[in-house]
């Protein structure tokens, strides 16, 4: 089906007659429980003024994104509108091994108009995302998938949600064979202060911009908010290359949440985010009303993306995309200071691993280092420390479980539950988790779209040791 004719049917409310349902690889049965349907499309959006055509997951609302209950297990249809083929990952779900939606792993890549039903769980509520584990990432075929329960629908709060991403003008593939061509260390910025022996590496890839919700901050989203009312603004970093620090400026902002997973709220009006992972601000818009920019801040560099949010008749100051001074460099600072609402049930660590984040910019290739393949039984407790040994910082995520992390350094402490945890250059993070979600090699990979590609990404297998 073309575009035109896709419009067409969803005008008409009638797509499902044009596409061949059937059970794929995921083999999940359909449920009693109405499906909701995700349609994987090419859509055009405009960038710095011209007309730029990427891909989106439109939600049954036809709007990106999807929202799911917390309580009810939900049939997905993931409809592919694509001429190429595809693929979805669920990300900070736990859905079974086979509808995890990593390409081969063990489920083929959807076939170009292919339509695949999931069985997500909701499971707990919170902030997460869609996208494809492939380079179509970087085209943006990634979307919110925002998981509400009981406590969030009685919450007097506005839901925000906010999707960043670095967007170019040149493929993936493109930008790939830059990379190892070492196109990355001329535009690379480095980052050192006093003390530190090497300088560190950040944004690899130079950028033509950054959005927010598909949008430059000089065209922002402009959300209107009702003056002294509570906001909750859920946030996704969707960006494939590119850490940033969230500011919400003024406003009086409580972080409550990382990667959909609650914490003891924690006073703070800037947090770090990096790539794949997600932040919740609660926020207080000021009785007096006013504008109010949310704003990323591009790692070690000026630029910026963000919406705002706007109280009736608030005058919007349009902000240059260039900020006056460096995004932050991400930190540990503040992952150090969470704590998780929910800490994993005190029992022994019955298995652990080390694996060293290994690469080398010329050339760019990138590991995780470890000599045998990472086997876990079923009802361990196990404990990872990834040891970043390279001047790059790697966001590392690990499909089908939560992990708590429990140590920075070696330091143990009880610090948050999470999917995606940033280990910076020459740092070591410790992570547990239960293994509860079978599955023959789930994915552990970095979060750099283009660290994975170029080999930083293994798997965790059950099975015997
Ligand atoms: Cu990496």
């Amino acid at each position: 089906m073309d575009r035109r004719s896709f419009s067409k049917a969803l005008a008409a409310g009638c797509l499902l007659p044009f596409v061949n349902a059937r059970l794929g690889g995921a083999g999940y049965a359909r449920a009693a429980t109405p499906s909701i349907t995700v349609n994987a499309v090419t859509r055009v959006i405009e960038v710095n003024g011209k007309a730029a055509t990427v891909f989106g997951l439109i939600g049954p609302d036809g709007k990106p994104g999807l929202s799911m209950d917390a309580d009810v297990v939900s049939t997905v249809d993931l409809i592919s509108v694509l001429s190429v083929e595809t693929m979805i990952h669920w990300h900070g779900l736990t859905p079974t091994w086979p509808q995890d939606g990593v390409p081969g792993m063990p489920s083929p890549l959807l076939a170009a108009g292919e339509t695949r039903i999931y069985g997500l769980p909701g499971g707990r509520p919170g902030t997460h995302w869609m996208h494809a584990h492939t380079l179509q990432e970087q085209a943006l075929l990634a979307a919110p998938l925002i998981v509400r329960g009981k406590a969030d629908k009685a919450q007097d709060a506005q839901d925000v949600v906010i999707l960043l991403h670095d967007f170019s003008w040149k493929s993936p593939e493109e930008l790939l064979v830059g990379l190892q061509a070492g196109g990355a260390m001329g535009g690379m910025d480095k980052f050192s202060t006093e003390g530190m022996a090497m300088a560190h590496d950040l944004n690899d890839i130079q950028y033509d911009a950054y959005l927010a919700n598909d949008r430059t901050l000089d065209d922002p989203e402009v959300v209107m908010v009702e003056k002294g009312g509570m906001v909750r603004v859920r946030i996704i970093n969707g960006a494939t290359a590119t850490g940033f620090t969230m500011d919400v400026g003024k406003l009086q902002a409580q972080v409550i949440a990382v990667d959909g997973q609650d914490i003891t709220p924690l006073t703070a009006t800037t947090f770090p985010l990096s790539m794949g992972q997600r932040v919740d601000f609660l926020c207080r818009i000021p009785a007096e009303g006013g504008a109010f920019p949310i704003l990323a801040l591009r790692e070690g560099a000026p630029e910026r993306a963000g919406i705002v949010l706007a109280t009736n008749g608030a005058a919007v100051v349009k902000l240059p995309v260039a900020g006056v001074a460096n995004g932050p460099v991400l930190t540990l600072d503040s992952e150090a200071m969470l704590v998780t609402a929910r800490p994993l049930v005190a029992t022994p660590v019955t298995r652990r691993f080390t694996l060293d984040l290994t690469g080398t910019m010329k050339g760019y290739t990138w590991a995780i280092g470890i000599p045998a393949p990472i086997k876990v039984a079923h009802g361990d407790r196990v404990e990872m420390t990834f040891r970043n040994t390279t001047m790059m910082a790697h966001p590392m995520h690990l499909h089908g479980h939560h992990f708590q992390v429990v140590a920075i350094n070696g330091a143990a402490f009880s610090g948050a539950l999470r999917d995606t945890v940033l280990v910076p250059p020459m740092t070591s993070v410790s992570v547990a988790f239960d293994a509860n979600n079978p599955g023959d090699g789930w994915a552990l990979h970095c979060h750099h779209l283009y660290h994975m590609a170029t080999g930083m990404m293994r798997t965790v297998a059950y099975g015997e040791a």
